[in-house]
């Protein structure tokens, strides 16, 4: 690991990632041995590594995936979902699913056809989908905290992207940690600090079986653009993404991006009457518009 100076052997390096994690889930009081945390399970890598670290940390953790009912044709949801209930029986850990074609009886396939969204960025689509299925799930388990598996690489890239954007709602956003708020859970992301070659190589270490193939919209993400630049810097300057993202966190500390409360305030006023989740709108919530067409239009 160029970026942390540092060689280890396969056992001592399954003691030391464990060890990173846990001191990062502690400066960042992200949650406590005493608290119930729901991890956002994708069958991947990633999430699987993080499940088994927070496990063998001691901490009280249930698994959620949501299937999506990406590309029936090849299987890709319904065999993530295999990978991942392979994992928790192997482990005795207890994982929940949850279906949007089943409970709303479209997949994302199906919607990033219907809908202008999933149309324009299939990713956006997913990624306020699942927003909506973990935080729901997370309010209705009554856990503390909903934790998923972003690593290094990805907050570097949305960082990245956010910054060439000057999108300063999203990098006030960016923290690890968002607090709970009226209708909101607590989000967790225990592996910000962890990069992805070393999630790789502990899961592979671990001998974790992860769902080998990539999602098929991955290819038309923006993320991996901004992925593949900073691959290069990394290989220039090992250590890259690590300070991008530490400045970062300092900036943060610092007062750079100052936390909308008006913001706050206002969503705490405003639910979605179909749902009951908060919104900016006042109106019916991002994710229920998608499926609700029927209401009147002053909704
Ligand atoms: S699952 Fe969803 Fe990813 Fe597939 S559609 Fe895009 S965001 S690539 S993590
Ligand atoms: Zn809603």
């Amino acid at each position: 690991m160029r970026h942390h100076k540092l060689s280890l052997c396969a056992q001592h390096y399954l003691e030391w990632l464990p060890a990173q994690v846990e001191r990062f889930i502690q400066k960042q009081s992200l949650f406590t041995k005493e608290e119930r945390v729901l991890v956002a399970v994708s069958g991947g890598k990633d999430s699987l590594a993080l499940w088994d670290i927070l496990d063998r940390l001691g901490y009280q953790t249930k698994g959620l995936y949501i299937d999506l009912g990406i590309d029936e044709s090849i299987g890709y949801s319904a065999r993530s979902r295999e990978f991942a209930q392979q994992f928790a029986a192997e482990r005795g850990l207890k994982l929940s699913i949850v279906s949007l074609p089943g409970s709303h009886q479209e997949t994302l396939a199906e919607l990033a056809i219907r809908t202008k969204r999933g149309r324009e960025n299939p990713c956006s689509l997913c990624g306020l989908v699942k927003r909506h299925l973990f935080n729901q799930a997370a309010l209705d388990g009554g856990f503390d905290a909903l934790a998923t598996a972003h690593n290094l690489d990805d907050e570097a890239a949305i960082l990245l992207a956010n910054t060439l954007e000057w999108s300063l709602e999203h990098l006030s956003r960016g923290q690890p940690l968002l607090p709970a708020a009226p209708g909101f859970a607590r989000k967790v992301k225990p592996f910000a600090r962890v990069y992805e070659f070393e999630s790789a190589a502990y899961a592979f270490l671990r001998g974790i079986r992860w769902m080998p193939d990539e999602c098929p919209f991955s290819r038309e993400s923006k993320q991996i653009y901004y992925k593949s630049h900073f691959n290069e810097w990394e290989e220039e300057m090992p250590g890259a993404k690590l300070r991008f993202y530490n400045n970062y966190l300092k900036a943060l500390d610092a007062g750079a991006f100052p936390e909308r409360q008006e913001q706050a305030d206002a969503l705490d006023e405003r639910r979605c009457p179909n749902c009951g989740q908060p919104t900016t709108t006042g109106g019916l919530c991002a994710f229920c518009r998608i499926f609700v067409s029927d209401l009147p239009k002053n909704w």
